[in-house]
Parts: structure tokens; C-alpha cells; sequence
């Protein structure tokens, strides 16, 4: 048995990081061992890169920027992988769906967008929260960073739905219910899973 790898995620401000956390308390109260990673980890020195970026402090090209994210993917899939290895849950608040589905809608050709991502650890779980923008926006925060625009979330969602009719590990969980509700439905997933999986972990795409 290996951990299961659970990946989070969903537009800005549907949640992630909260019912992430949630989930992580859960898993811990419930004896067993788990790791929470967030993409972009923000605390590298390529993750810092990225955080001026979306702060709008710098500018960078969009395939540097994309494949900036994807570095920082692959920097952290050898501690990923670890956890995996010892047992842990793994849960990832946003991964490479994010990436491919963020870059494309700034008009990048898919294959492209997921190419850089090849290889890397496949999740056993998505859990896509969804929720509409206009209903994200009523969310504290929301039009602060570079993404969080109407139009631009709105092709975000379609490409991640697009992810989803692909098949695939993905279930998606409306996130604009209340919160207690959106974590119910989530640990009526992730529960059976934190005892461990069987089976080779998978690569991307
Ligand atoms: N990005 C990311 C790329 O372009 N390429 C990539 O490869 C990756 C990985 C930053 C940006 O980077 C882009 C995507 C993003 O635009 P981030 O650091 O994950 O990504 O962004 P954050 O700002 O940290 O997080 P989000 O904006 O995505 O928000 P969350 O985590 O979805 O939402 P959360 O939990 O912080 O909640 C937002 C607010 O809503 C409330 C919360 O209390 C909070 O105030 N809330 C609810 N309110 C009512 N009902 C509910 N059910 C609620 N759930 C939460
Ligand atoms: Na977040």
C-alpha cells in the first residue's frame, strides 16, 4: 500500500485552500499521516519568482512564466513522491490543471501548456470545485492578482471542464454551497482513501 495523491482543485476563490486545510486537519484528528502541498509554493526561490508575477511586481513572457510554474511542480514531486512512498495522503492544493488550464486561456495551444507537466506524479483524486465566477467574486478578495478577472476565469472554467470529460480520477463538487456542506462531500471521497491505495503511482497526462 502507498498514499493516496489527492489534488484540489477549482477557480480562484471557489475554496481550495480552506477545505484543503480542513481536510488535512481531518486526516490527522483521524490518527493517520498526511502532507499538504500548495502549488505555486510560493517559498522557493523559483516559487518567489512567480508570487512577483501574480502580484503584478514583475512581468515575465507567458511560456517563461508557464514553465516557471511547472519547475516548481517538478522541484517539489521528489518530496511528493516520498510521502507517497511512506504511506502519507498526499493532498495538493492546485497542480498541473491549473497550469495548463491558466496558460491556454491566455491563448497558448494546450498541448503545448500540458507538455512541461509530462511525467509527473498523476493524482488518484481530483476534486474540481466548481462555482461560477460571478459567485467567486462575492468572495473576500477576489481582484487583487493578475488572473482575477471575470473573463479570464471564465475560460479557465471551460478548460478544466474540458479536463473533466476527459475522464479520469476527477469529481466535481459544487463549491458554492456552504462551506460545511462542500466539506461533507469531499471527505465522503477522500475518507476511503486515506487508509492507502494499491497500485503503481501514475504519471501525467
Ligand atoms: N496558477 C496556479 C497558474 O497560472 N498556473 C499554475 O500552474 C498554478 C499552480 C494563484 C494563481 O496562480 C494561478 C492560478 C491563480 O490565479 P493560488 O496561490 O492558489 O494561485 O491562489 P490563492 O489566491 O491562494 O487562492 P484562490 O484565490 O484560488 O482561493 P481558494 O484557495 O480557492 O479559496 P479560499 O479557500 O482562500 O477561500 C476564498 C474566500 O472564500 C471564503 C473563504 O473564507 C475566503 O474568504 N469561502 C467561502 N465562503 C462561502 N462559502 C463557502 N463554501 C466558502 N469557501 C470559502
Ligand atoms: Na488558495
Amino acid at each position: 500500500m502507498r498514499g493516496a495523491f489527492i489534488v484540489i482543485e477549482g477557480l480562484d476563490r471557489s475554496g481550495k485552500s480552506t477545505q484543503t486545510n480542513l481536510l488535512h486537519e481531518r486526516i490527522r484528528a483521524s490518527g493517520r499521516q498526511v502532507e499538504l502541498f500548495k502549488f505555486p509554493d510560493r517559498t522557493t526561490t523559483i516559487g518567489q519568482m512567480i508570487d512577483a508575477y501574480l502580484r503584478s511586481q514583475a512581468e515575465l513572457e507567458d511560456h517563461a512564466i508557464h514553465l516557471l510554474f511547472s519547475a516548481n511542480r517538478w522541484e517539489l514531486a521528489p518530496r511528493i513522491e516520498q510521502s507517497l512512498k511512506d504511506g502519507k495522503t498526499v493532498l495538493c492544493d492546485r497542480y498541473a490543471f491549473s497550469g495548463a488550464s491558466f496558460t491556454s486561456s491566455k491563448g497558448l495551444p494546450l498541448p503545448w501548456c500540458k507538455s512541461p507537466d509530462v511525467g509527473l506524479p498523476a493524482p488518484d483524486l481530483v476534486l474540481f470545485l466548481d462555482i461560477t465566477p460571478e459567485k467567486a467574486a462575492e468572495r473576500g478578495g477576489y481582484g487583487e492578482e493578475r488572473y482575477e478577472k471575470r473573463e479570464m476565469q471564465e475560460r479557465v472554467r471551460e478548460v478544466f471542464k474540458g479536463f473533466q470529460d476527459e475522464g479520469g480520477p476527477w469529481v466535481e463538487v459544487d463549491a458554492g454551497r456552504p462551506l460545511e456542506e462542500v466539506t461533507e462531500v469531499m471527505w465522503g471521497k477522500v475518507g476511503p482513501l486515506v487508509k492507502g491505495v494499491e497500485g503503481e503511482l501514475k504519471r501525467l497526462w
